[in-house]
């Protein structure tokens, strides 16, 4: 019986104890690029974006356009911070991950233009889409 309510107790808060975390810093050394550009995350897991130059964005578009902000404003299950300028102070968005699915970020800034020099990063890239592939996308557009 003690085992049995242990074993329901684990279950029943699993989900909420393995929720992470990821920092992605957003502009690092006033480059028009994120840190790191891959990553992995789980449905409940959260980006914390630490916006650090310039006036950025870190908003999901599609694989195949990478620098164009899709109908809706943002990619499949995505999301979009909206604008930060951090000229005068760094500042963070939060993005919770609600899906499993692959997730491309880019910075909307300037119509897609720092997006075009590579401002990019794969969330869950599946191996035949890749990030590398994502970032030539980018910048071929
Ligand atoms: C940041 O960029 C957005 C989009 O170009 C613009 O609307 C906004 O005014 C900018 N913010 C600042 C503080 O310049
Ligand atoms: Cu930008």
């Amino acid at each position: 019986m003690l085992f049995k309510s242990i074993i329901a107790f684990a279950l029943a808060f699993a989900p909420v104890a393995l929720a992470a975390n990821i920092d992605v810093q957003v502009g690092p050394n006033n480059a028009f690029s994120f840190a790191p550009t891959t990553i992995t995350a789980d449905v409940g897991d959260t980006i914390t974006f630490t916006f650090l130059s310039r006036n950025h964005s870190a908003t999901t578009t599609t694989f195949e356009s990478p620098c164009t902000v899709p109908e809706g404003g943002v990619g499949p299950g995505g999301f979009d911070t909206g604008f930060f300028d951090a000229t005068t102070e760094v500042q963070t968005a939060v993005a919770t991950i609600t899906d499993t699915e692959p997730h491309w970020v880019t910075c909307r800034q300037a119509a897609g233009a720092h997006c075009r020099l590579g401002m990019v990063m794969a969330i869950n890239p599946p191996p035949d889409m890749t990030e590398e592939q994502f970032l030539a996308n980018a910048l071929a557009s």
